[in-house]
């Protein structure tokens, strides 16, 4: 009988997810029909360039999604599913002071943390969980309906992550348990056709949009699942001109004449979908409710933590002068202008610079040429043209933009007692919760790139430092 390798699974599973969300939100296939032929055209004009930053069977294929649980416990459970699917938690976002609208949500996101595992099929999954005890978002009453209202549901079959945990075990499944596992897994993401509790959805929601999505309803769903393209302008000029609005802005870096970095992404406003409301009074009827969106993204190379000092500090200067303006400027056009000021216009100046994280390898022209002493920095190796650097593709999230797109989708503000001291997270508590560590994005990159300065090292017979 055949079997199915993880990454086999994980392809599959974001395969059907697709399918899934292109039946929910039909306006989803219009985004990956002109994601495709953005990246066809890119790749007809740039030829091998085009997949510096991933194959094109890679970006072609690749997505990330975005789901919201309720609880610690539902947090677990979901680990143990996408576990299965090799897809691990990396990195913390703490979306609650991140958005000026009510936003009370903790994250991290699940994907491959392996080089190969990542180049088979990079499908991610940031994952919310409802900040249920933080007083400034829900006072004690609230705290306790809602944990009854979440303690009552179950999200994951004790079948679904039960196959789960084999399929990690085993780190395969035979075909008969793995049509099982993605049927089950892919359905447990489903939009529930369950009536919603009127009048529970909207206390919750005069709080928080986001907490009556999550704590309002009897089940989870994806919020939104995302392609990747090579040009993100390109894209949404695109979507503009079928007359599907954007929101304002693309998110993130600003398009500029150098190395594109970290990530990109802009997306269209959710659109009304019909649910069926259950009134107080017992009667049911058809509704209404704006949550589910399409979104797109652009990825880049990966900043060390001193190249995202630098991005930080080029936000923040580029906030000061669109304050600043009085000439209309856009945000974009002034982060255009600061980053062609600061950031530097090549891969090997960010190379060079420590401020982005790269592999190697070595040109064989350059170095019969030249002489290398026993111990050599990086810098030096890079600079003499020696070692040459290869992107490593930032595989992460931004808080600032993911803040940016839930707030997108809000109406309202929503209500947050500011006098309240809000409930420490962080990424140690978030390994509690998850009973798994959650990986730190540096560190996985950091090893990366130290894996293949180490190959050099040996090819070279020298020791190279930072
Ligand atoms: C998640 C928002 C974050 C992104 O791409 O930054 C996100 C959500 O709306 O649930 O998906
Ligand atoms: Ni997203």
């Amino acid at each position: 009988m055949s079997t199915l390798k993880t990454w086999e699974l994980r392809a599959e599973f974001a395969k059907r997810l697709s399918t899934m969300y292109g039946k929910e939100v039909p306006a989803y296939n219009d985004l990956v029909e002109v994601s495709t032929a953005v990246n066809e055209d890119y790749v007809a004009k740039n030829g091998a360039e085009a997949e510096r930053l991933g194959s094109i069977a890679r970006v072609t294929a690749e997505r990330h999604g975005a789901i919201r649980v309720g609880s610690a416990k539902e947090m677990s459970q979901v680990a143990r599913v996408f576990a299965a699917f090799g897809m691990f938690p990396v990195g913390f976002y703490d979306l609650r002071d991140a958005s000026s609208s009510s936003v009370p949500v903790v994250a991290t996101a699940f994907r491959p943390i392996d080089e190969e595992e990542l180049a088979m099929n990079p499908f991610r999954v940031f994952t919310s969980m409802l900040a249920a005890e933080d007083p400034r978002f829900f006072d004690a009453e609230l705290q306790a309906e809602l944990g009854t209202f979440i303690g009552a549901r179950e999200l994951f079959c004790p079948e679904l992550l039960e196959l789960a945990d084999q399929a990690v075990t085993l780190d395969e499944l035979p075909r008969e348990s793995a049509d099982r596992l993605l049927e089950l897994a892919t359905a447990s993401l489903e939009l529930s056709s369950d009536p919603v509790d009127y009048e529970w959805y909207k206390k919750l929601e005069a709080i928080s949009a986001v907490a009556a999505d999550i704590g309002g309803v009897s089940s989870t769903h994806i919020n939104h699942l995302t392609p990747r393209v090579l040009d993100i302008d390109d894209l949404y000029e695109r979507m503009q001109a079928r007359g599907i609005s954007m929101i304002d802005e693309i998110q993130g870096p600003p398009r500029w004449d150098g190395p594109d970095v970290l990530l990109r992404q802009t997306s269209f406003r959710a659109l009304g979908e019909n649910r069926v409301f259950r009134y107080a009074d017992g009667t049911t009827n058809e509704g209404q409710l704006r949550v589910r969106f399409g979104e797109v993204e652009a990825r880049g190379i990966a900043l060390t933590p001193a190249g995202r000092d630098l991005y930080d500090q080029m936000v923040a200067e580029a906030d000061l002068r669109l304050a600043s303006s009085t000439n209309g400027s856009t945000r974009a056009g002034v982060a255009a202008e600061v980053w062609a000021e600061d950031l530097p216009h090549t891969e090997q100046e960010l190379a060079a610079r420590g401020l982005a994280f790269f592999t190697f390898s070595v040109d064989e022209a350059v170095l019969a040429s030249a002489s290398i002493p026993k111990t050599v920095t990086l810098a030096e190796l890079v600079t003499a043209r020696i070692a040459v650097p290869r992107p490593i593709v930032y595989e992460d999230f931004l808080p600032r933009s993911a803040a940016g797109i839930f707030q997108s989708n809000l109406t309202e503000e929503g209500s947050k007692d500011e006098g309240q001291t809000g409930t420490s997270y962080d990424i140690n508590r978030m390994s509690q919760i998850i009973g798994a560590e959650v990986h730190d994005p540096n560190t996985l990159y950091q090893q990366q790139q130290d894996r293949s300065v180490a190959a050099m090292a040996e090819y070279l017979n020298a020791t190279i430092t930072q």
